[in-house]
Parts: C-alpha cells; structure tokens; sequence
C-alpha cells in the first residue's frame, strides 16, 4: 500500500490516472456533504474532503488560520414576536450541490434521447443464480440478518437455484442435513421463509441427470407447497451438453447422451411433475453459450409453447481459454453475446415466450482474480445489463456461490463476509427503475462512453458509463422539457482507491473502494449511506452533464 500524502485531494499531477483523476473530478470523487442514509445510519464515507462551500471543485484555504479564541457564532433564535406567516412555505432543506465541473479540459458530446422504444428493461431484470447446494449451507437464510437487506434493497428479483450442483444434490426428504449431497425437507423450508421476507420468486432447478420421475415430482410438489407463490418456476438440470464431459457420467439409461436423449428425459420429468403439480410452470433448456445451436434452438423448436413458459440460456463473458484480463473484459461489444442474443430471442420469439439469460457472469471457473471482484467489474455489468435487456431478455442472472471471485457477495458460512464491487454495479442499475427502454445516441460516438435511458413512467433515468480515463462534457437533449435533473455517480472514493491501488494505480483494479456518491455498502442492517444527488444545469428538454472518468453517472429527469 502506498502512503496517501496529506493533500491528496487538492495535488494535480500528470502521472498516474488516480492523480490526474484529482484535477478531473475530484469534487465528485470525494463529495461527502449533504449526506442521505436510505435504510439506516451511516458512517462518513472514507476520502471526504474539506471543500469550499462556494465552488466544491476547490478546497478551503488551508493557509488561512482559524481564530480559536473566537467561538463560532450561535444560531439565532427565532423571533418569539413575529408570528409565523401562513402564506409562506417553510424553507425546504437545502439537500442538493450542483454538478461539480472537471477540471481541465472535458471531451464534448452531444447525447440525444428521443421518444423511440428500443426495448424494455422489466422490473425484475438483475436477478441472481446460485448453486443448488447453497440450499443445503443456507446461507440464504433469515437466521443470518445481515444478508436479507442485500436483497431487499434490490427490489422483488427472482433468484435462480442450479449450476453444476443441480445434477448432483439428491432429493432426501427426510435426509440428514449434515450430508451436503442431500437435499432436506428444511432446506427447502428455510428458502420459503427467506423468499417471503425478502419479497423475492425462484426458478427451483431440480436434478435431471441423475434422478427419476417419482422422484422429481416429489420434491416438485413440496417445494411448489412450501414456496406458494414465491415459485416463479422449475427447470431440470443444467447445461446438458456438459453431460458428455468427463466431469459426468451420462445420466442412468443412456449410454449416449445427445440431445434428442436430453429432450426426451426433459418431456418424462416434466410430465411426472405436471401430473402432481398441475399449474407448474417450466423454464429450459439452461445451455451453455457454445450449446445455443445444438440445445436451445432445437429444444425451442421441439418442446411447445404449452411445456414451456420461458426459454432460457447461459453466458459467460470470458471462457476459460480467452484472455482474462480486465482490458478483455471491458472490451465492447462483447464478441459472442450479440449472436446469442439473436438467436435466443429468435427462438423464443417462434415459440411465443420470453427468455432470460439465467447463468452468467464475468467468467467461467469462479471468475478471476482482478477482472471479476475489482471496480471494472461494476462498470462491466451495468453494459452488460444493458446489452441484454436492448437484445430483447427478459432477465439477466449473476451467478455466484460461496466465495466466487465473480460473487457480488461473498459468504462464508452465514453472513456475508464481504461486499463486492459488482454488487454496486448491480443496486446502481436497480437505482435507475425499470420501464421501457429509449433510443439514446452519443456523437460523435466514443469507444468507452455508453449511455441508456429507460423510461420510468415517473422520469427518465439516462446511465451514463464511462470506462475512459478522460471526462466528457454532455449537451443532454432529452424527449421533452423536464422541471427537476439531477445525477449520482458510481466511482471509486479516491483515498481508499489510493490507498489499496497506489498513487499512479487504475481505480478499475481497485477491490474495496467503489462507492454510489460515495456511500458505502455495509454489511448489516442500514447499510447504505451516500450523498445527496447533484442537481444538473438545465433548460427545458436540455441539460449539461458532466461524465468524470471511469465512472458511471445516473442521470435523472422528471
Ligand atoms: C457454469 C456452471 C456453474 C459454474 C460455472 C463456472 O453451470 O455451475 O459454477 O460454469 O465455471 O457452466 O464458474
């Protein structure tokens, strides 16, 4: 770790991003006054700075001393004299700063949005996937009280059991919890509890590669008893394409595992659940990205629209054989997903039901080191949730488990033990509402600035996302003349990003210092603390926004 120097804020230099970050945005990086607490109480956000009550951008003077034989002067009290006067409204707090402006020279782009649809981004997009089997640790459970507010400060999502788990864990109804491959009666209790506090529904893989049809249905029906209404759907198994690797024997009675073999053991299960759940809805086929024309497709194009509710697909980022690095992963556009996309939603399009992409993540194997668990990551999966959305899902799922490196939590056998960059990138986007989504353009197009608005009903939310290290100037033009525009910033808090990173390191690389206006995400009840949005200089249907580098800017108008 390197030493901060005691002027870090105000010191402009050209070397390093994280200096020459002080003479761009320091005012938004380190803005720390006005602060709001949304669930609970909030300690002040590391890196706040002493700034001038006149222009944020500019320190106050150090060198001028400060009487301390001279006590501050008291507040007036008010005058018990002067009745108050109806007619005038009390003076509503004063909460907002404006926008602080960039120091040096900011790029200029014009960002047009128009009233064209292009999209919908539903309310229940981000949602999660996690491994079955952390059904059997329980760690979603509302024993652990620290863990249910990172869910509910999301929204009502659906959550996704499945992984590779799935094909293992065998329904024991009255099994021993203490055997991790069994999957108990109290398990399944524990998640029904949790959902209904949390507000969240389930899509409840359930075993297909080793498992038989009595057996299937009757964990389907206690689990479609114990959830209610809480059960969004089933899905059985997961990746089948992957049956054929080594890691897998082919399921029981197939010697050859194929597709037309995956179809078939998909219609017998699925038949022997409808037979005892009769209102239960299914989700499929859970492919791999290199499985879309071997398995979805076909499975899209097989199945009927009266098995299946939603199609689903898995994705990835980075496979295990491409460069993982953080410069692969914020390279855009992402070189498979938009062919994924096309077809999925073709698919599903012929069939007459949605898709969600319900696996996916950063990259395969866990993650990586240093490209799923830093700031970049945050940024990644704001694009990336975009993406998805314009290319017509109707759901993304981050998968994660225990201590992944692409977890936006992580766990270790209770609460959680660490709050991840990605899950700033994920209640950033929940920040933003959900609603259909308008053609937004920026000219002259940049390589690392994307920008998105969704109609809200109540507003426009536009997400600036800005992966540069240069800041941008934006001449807004939004559909129509909004009263009232402000914005929030996801970024890194300077000082913590110095001190883990270095003085010339990338606050993209940075693990513990991303913050939403420089709120931090606690662990615990009332965890989010952060500071009040700027107001935006605007005219009618204009607005200038300010993008600060690697950062991304949530622009609200109404
Ligand atoms: C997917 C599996 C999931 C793994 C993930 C990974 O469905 O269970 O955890 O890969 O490699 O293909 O991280």
């Amino acid at each position: 770790m390197s030493k901060v120097p005691p002027d870090i804020g105000f010191v402009s230099s050209r070397r390093g991003f994280l200096k020459r970050g002080l003479g761009l945005g320091i005012g938004g990086l380190v803005a720390g006054c006005g602060r709001t607490v949304i669930g609970g109480s909030v300690g002040q956000g590391a890196g706040s700075s002493p700034t001038n009550p006149t222009d944020p951008t500019k320190p106050t003077d150090p060198t001028t001393p400060v009487d301390p034989t001279k006590p501050p002067d008291p507040p007036k009290p008010p005058d018990p004299t002067t009745p108050p006067d109806p007619t005038t409204p009390p003076e509503p707090p004063k909460t907002v700063d404006t926008q602080p402006i960039p120091s040096g020279s900011p790029d200029q782009v014009a960002t047009t949005v128009t009233a064209n649809v292009v999209g919908v981004l539903d309310s229940t997009f981000v949602g999660f996937s996690f491994e079955k089997s952390e059904l059997v640790t329980r760690i979603l459970s509302t024993a652990n009280p620290a863990t249910l507010p990172l869910f509910t400060a999301l929204g009502p999502r659906i959550m996704r059991f499945g992984g590779t788990a799935v094909d293992r864990l065998v329904w024991v109804p009255d099994g021993n919890h203490d055997i991790p491959a069994q999957l108990i009666k109290d398990d399944i209790n524990s998640l029904a509890t949790f959902l209904k506090r949390c507000g969240w529904r389930a899509i409840y893989g359930i075993n297909l590669a080793k498992n038989d049809p009595a057996k299937a249905a009757d964990e389907a029906v206690y689990v479609a008893n114990a959830l209610g209404n809480s059960l969004d759907c089933f899905a059985l198994g997961n990746e089948p394409a992957s049956f054929d690797r080594t890691e897998y024997a082919p399921p029981a009675g197939y010697s050859t595992w194929n597709y037309d073999a995956y179809k078939n053991k998909w219609i017998t299960l699925r038949n022997a659940i409808v037979q005892r759940v009769p209102n239960a809805r299914f989700s499929g086929a859970d492919a791999t990205g290199g499985s879309v024309d071997s398995y979805t497709v076909p499975f899209a194009r097989d199945i009927g629209a009266s098995r299946l509710n939603v199609l689903t697909q898995h994705h990835y980022r980075l496979s295990s054989t491409d460069t993982r690095t953080l410069a692969s992963l914020l390279t855009f556009p992402d070189p498979r997903l938009g062919l994924i996309l096309s077809k999925v939603k073709t698919a599903a399009d012929n069939l007459g039901v949605p898709f969600r992409i319900t696996e996916a993540n950063s990259a395969v194997q866990g993650g990586a080191d240093g490209v799923s668990n830093v700031f970049g990551s945050a940024l990644w999966a704001l694009q990336n949730i975009f993406t998805v959305a314009l290319g017509g899902a109707s759901g993304l799922h981050f998968h994660f488990g225990g201590l992944a490196k692409y977890a936006p939590f992580n766990f270790a056998s209770a609460d959680p033990t660490q709050i991840n960059p990605l899950y700033y990138g994920l209640l950033f986007s929940s920040m933003a509402g959900a609603g259909r989504l308008l053609q937004t353009t920026i000219t002259p197009a940049q390589q690392g600035l994307f920008a998105y608005t969704i109609d809200t009903g109540s507003g426009k939310s536009v997400m600036f996302i800005n992966i540069e290290s240069r800041s941008f100037k934006v001449d807004l033009k939004l559909p129509a003349p909004a009263t009232t525009i402000t914005a929030i910033y996801l970024n890194v808090n300077l000082q913590a990003a110095i001190n883990e990173v270095g003085w010339d390191g990338d606050p993209l690389t940075a693990r513990t210092a991303t913050r939403i206006q420089n709120g931090e995400v606690k662990i615990g009840p009332g965890f989010v603390g952060m500071g009040t949005p700027y107001t935006v200089e605007s005219r009618g249907d204009k607005a200038t926004v300010y993008v600060p580098p690697k950062t991304a800017v949530l622009v609200k108008a109404s």
